[in-house]
Protein backbone atom coordinates (compact mmCIF):
# COMPACT_ATOMS: atom_id res chain seq x y z
CA UNK A 1 0.00 0.00 0.00
CA UNK A 2 0.96 3.34 -0.66
CA UNK A 3 2.01 5.73 2.16
CA UNK A 4 3.46 9.02 3.10
CA UNK A 5 6.77 7.87 2.35
CA UNK A 6 5.99 7.03 -1.27
CA UNK A 7 4.89 10.88 -2.11
CA UNK A 8 7.77 12.59 -3.48
CA UNK A 9 7.58 15.95 -2.55
CA UNK A 10 7.68 19.63 -4.16
CA UNK A 11 11.26 20.17 -5.34
CA UNK A 12 11.78 16.68 -6.81
CA UNK A 13 11.72 16.94 -10.76
CA UNK A 14 9.60 14.48 -11.88
CA UNK A 15 6.62 16.61 -10.42
CA UNK A 16 7.83 19.10 -13.09
CA UNK A 17 7.31 16.53 -15.91
CA UNK A 18 4.87 16.08 -18.28
CA UNK A 19 3.58 12.21 -17.86
CA UNK A 20 3.71 9.68 -20.68
CA UNK A 21 0.51 8.60 -21.95
CA UNK A 22 -0.82 4.48 -20.25
CA UNK A 23 -0.65 2.23 -23.78
CA UNK A 24 -3.97 0.74 -23.93
CA UNK A 25 -5.40 -1.35 -23.02
CA UNK A 26 -3.61 -1.20 -19.82
CA UNK A 27 -1.04 -3.77 -18.73
CA UNK A 28 -1.64 -5.43 -15.30
CA UNK A 29 1.06 -3.54 -14.09
CA UNK A 30 -0.01 0.05 -14.65
CA UNK A 31 -3.63 -1.37 -13.20
CA UNK A 32 -1.88 -2.06 -9.86
CA UNK A 33 -0.36 1.03 -9.96
CA UNK A 34 -3.83 2.93 -10.84
CA UNK A 35 -6.01 0.65 -7.72
CA UNK A 36 -3.17 1.66 -5.59
CA UNK A 37 -4.26 5.35 -6.08
CA UNK A 38 -7.28 5.14 -5.35
CA UNK A 39 -6.66 2.53 -2.60
CA UNK A 40 -4.73 5.30 -0.89
CA UNK A 41 -6.79 8.13 -1.38
CA UNK A 42 -9.82 5.75 0.40
CA UNK A 43 -7.58 4.81 3.40
CA UNK A 44 -6.58 8.26 4.07
CA UNK A 45 -10.39 9.25 4.73
CA UNK A 46 -10.54 6.33 7.33
CA UNK A 47 -9.89 7.79 10.27
CA UNK A 48 -8.62 4.54 11.97
CA UNK A 49 -6.48 3.88 8.63
CA UNK A 50 -4.76 7.11 8.18
CA UNK A 51 -3.83 7.39 11.96
CA UNK A 52 -2.22 3.65 11.98
CA UNK A 53 -0.25 4.55 9.12
CA UNK A 54 0.39 7.72 9.41
CA UNK A 55 -1.11 8.84 6.25
CA UNK A 56 -2.47 12.35 5.01
CA UNK A 57 -5.70 12.75 4.24
CA UNK A 58 -6.18 13.77 0.57
CA UNK A 59 -9.18 13.84 -2.07
CA UNK A 60 -7.18 12.97 -4.86
CA UNK A 61 -3.28 11.51 -6.57
CA UNK A 62 -1.63 11.47 -9.10
CA UNK A 63 0.97 8.70 -10.30
CA UNK A 64 3.87 11.48 -10.35
CA UNK A 65 3.48 12.27 -7.19
CA UNK A 66 4.84 8.26 -6.37
CA UNK A 67 7.59 9.32 -9.25
CA UNK A 68 5.91 7.33 -11.80
CA UNK A 69 5.63 9.61 -14.68
CA UNK A 70 2.61 8.27 -16.31
CA UNK A 71 -0.54 9.87 -16.93
CA UNK A 72 -3.23 8.18 -14.30
CA UNK A 73 -5.31 9.76 -11.35
CA UNK A 74 -7.64 8.79 -8.64
CA UNK A 75 -9.88 10.88 -7.41
CA UNK A 76 -12.55 10.37 -4.01
CA UNK A 77 -14.64 12.97 -2.91
CA UNK A 78 -17.68 13.90 -1.75
CA UNK A 79 -19.03 16.91 -3.31
CA UNK A 80 -21.69 19.69 -2.37
CA UNK A 81 -24.92 17.62 -2.69
CA UNK A 82 -23.14 14.74 -0.69
CA UNK A 83 -22.87 12.79 -3.17
CA UNK A 84 -19.56 10.46 -3.97
CA UNK A 85 -17.42 10.91 -7.23
CA UNK A 86 -14.36 7.84 -6.88
CA UNK A 87 -12.73 7.38 -10.10
CA UNK A 88 -9.35 5.88 -11.20
CA UNK A 89 -8.40 6.91 -14.66
CA UNK A 90 -6.03 6.71 -17.34
CA UNK A 91 -5.27 9.26 -19.67
CA UNK A 92 -7.90 11.83 -18.45
CA UNK A 93 -8.17 14.58 -20.66
CA UNK A 94 -9.76 17.84 -20.58
CA UNK A 95 -12.24 17.70 -23.73
CA UNK A 96 -14.33 20.80 -22.79
CA UNK A 97 -15.15 23.52 -20.07
CA UNK A 98 -16.93 27.09 -19.20
CA UNK A 99 -15.66 29.79 -19.67
CA UNK A 100 -16.81 30.41 -16.06
CA UNK A 101 -13.94 29.83 -13.24
CA UNK A 102 -14.22 28.71 -9.89
CA UNK A 103 -11.96 28.59 -6.68
CA UNK A 104 -12.34 27.00 -3.08
CA UNK A 105 -12.47 29.79 -0.59
CA UNK A 106 -9.77 28.38 1.68
CA UNK A 107 -7.75 27.60 -1.19
CA UNK A 108 -5.76 24.34 -2.02
CA UNK A 109 -3.48 21.79 -0.56
CA UNK A 110 -0.93 18.80 -1.86
CA UNK A 111 0.31 15.91 -0.58
CA UNK A 112 3.29 16.52 -2.73
CA UNK A 113 3.14 20.21 -0.50
CA UNK A 114 4.16 19.94 2.84
CA UNK A 115 3.20 24.01 4.25
CA UNK A 116 0.63 25.68 3.18
CA UNK A 117 0.40 28.02 0.43
CA UNK A 118 -2.72 30.96 0.53
CA UNK A 119 -4.46 32.03 -2.21
CA UNK A 120 -7.09 31.54 -4.25
CA UNK A 121 -6.70 29.06 -7.14
CA UNK A 122 -8.61 29.82 -10.75
CA UNK A 123 -10.08 27.20 -12.29
CA UNK A 124 -12.85 26.18 -14.59
CA UNK A 125 -16.46 25.81 -12.70
CA UNK A 126 -17.02 22.82 -14.96
CA UNK A 127 -15.11 20.46 -17.31
CA UNK A 128 -15.86 17.47 -19.79
CA UNK A 129 -12.98 15.10 -18.95
CA UNK A 130 -12.63 12.12 -21.04
CA UNK A 131 -10.28 8.93 -19.96
CA UNK A 132 -10.50 5.35 -19.83
CA UNK A 133 -11.51 3.47 -16.81
CA UNK A 134 -9.71 0.13 -15.11
CA UNK A 135 -11.82 -1.93 -16.84
CA UNK A 136 -10.95 -0.33 -20.31
CA UNK A 137 -13.92 1.22 -20.92
CA UNK A 138 -13.83 5.03 -22.29
CA UNK A 139 -15.99 7.37 -20.58
CA UNK A 140 -16.85 10.72 -20.52
CA UNK A 141 -17.46 13.01 -17.39
CA UNK A 142 -19.22 16.18 -17.09
CA UNK A 143 -18.01 17.60 -13.40
CA UNK A 144 -18.72 20.43 -11.66
CA UNK A 145 -17.82 22.35 -8.53
CA UNK A 146 -15.48 20.76 -5.67
CA UNK A 147 -15.21 17.50 -7.74
CA UNK A 148 -13.75 20.09 -10.96
CA UNK A 149 -11.56 21.52 -8.90
CA UNK A 150 -10.45 18.04 -7.18
CA UNK A 151 -9.98 16.71 -11.09
CA UNK A 152 -8.30 19.59 -12.45
CA UNK A 153 -5.60 19.35 -9.81
CA UNK A 154 -4.85 16.10 -10.69
CA UNK A 155 -5.09 16.58 -14.46
CA UNK A 156 -2.48 19.44 -13.29
CA UNK A 157 0.30 16.96 -11.72
CA UNK A 158 0.33 15.22 -15.10
CA UNK A 159 1.40 18.17 -16.98
CA UNK A 160 3.72 19.24 -14.59
CA UNK A 161 2.18 21.83 -12.94
CA UNK A 162 1.56 22.81 -9.11
CA UNK A 163 -1.49 24.62 -7.20
CA UNK A 164 0.13 27.50 -6.64
CA UNK A 165 1.55 28.09 -10.16
CA UNK A 166 -1.91 29.60 -10.39
CA UNK A 167 -1.81 31.83 -7.29
CA UNK A 168 -1.55 35.37 -7.95
CA UNK A 169 2.14 36.40 -6.64
CA UNK A 170 1.60 40.21 -5.94
CA UNK A 171 -2.15 39.50 -4.27
CA UNK A 172 -2.70 36.23 -3.45
CA UNK A 173 -6.35 36.67 -2.80
CA UNK A 174 -7.06 39.28 -5.28
CA UNK A 175 -10.88 38.26 -6.23
CA UNK A 176 -11.28 36.11 -9.45
CA UNK A 177 -13.24 37.40 -12.56
CA UNK A 178 -15.84 35.58 -14.00
CA UNK A 179 -15.62 32.77 -10.67
CA UNK A 180 -17.64 31.33 -8.46
CA UNK A 181 -16.29 30.79 -4.75
CA UNK A 182 -16.87 27.69 -3.55
CA UNK A 183 -16.36 26.39 0.75
CA UNK A 184 -15.96 23.07 1.90
O1 LIG B 1 -3.16 15.86 -5.41
C1 LIG B 1 -3.00 16.04 -4.21
O2 LIG B 1 -1.97 16.47 -3.76
C2 LIG B 1 -4.16 15.77 -3.27
C3 LIG B 1 -4.89 17.03 -2.89
C4 LIG B 1 -5.98 17.28 -3.93
C5 LIG B 1 -6.70 18.60 -3.90
C6 LIG B 1 -6.80 19.39 -2.77
C7 LIG B 1 -7.48 20.58 -2.79
C8 LIG B 1 -8.07 21.02 -3.93
C9 LIG B 1 -7.96 20.26 -5.06
C10 LIG B 1 -7.29 19.05 -5.03
C11 LIG B 1 -5.52 16.83 -1.51
O3 LIG B 1 -6.36 16.03 -1.35
S1 LIG B 1 -5.00 17.84 -0.21
C12 LIG B 1 -6.07 17.38 1.15
C13 LIG B 1 -7.48 17.86 1.03
O4 LIG B 1 -7.74 18.83 0.36
C14 LIG B 1 -8.59 17.16 1.75
C15 LIG B 1 -8.40 16.03 2.46
C16 LIG B 1 -9.46 15.40 3.11
C17 LIG B 1 -10.72 15.91 3.07
C18 LIG B 1 -10.93 17.07 2.35
C19 LIG B 1 -9.88 17.69 1.69
NI1 LIG C 1 -1.44 17.82 -5.44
Amino acid sequence: MITMEDIIRDGHPTLRKVAEEVVQPASEEDKKILSSLLEYVKASQDPVTAKEKGLRPGVGLAAPQINISKRMIAVHVTDEKDQLHSYALFNPKIISHSVEKAYLSTGEGCLSVDESIPGYVPRYARVTVKATTLNGEEVKLRLKGLTAIVIQHEIDHLNGIMFYDHINKEDPFKPVDNAIAIDR
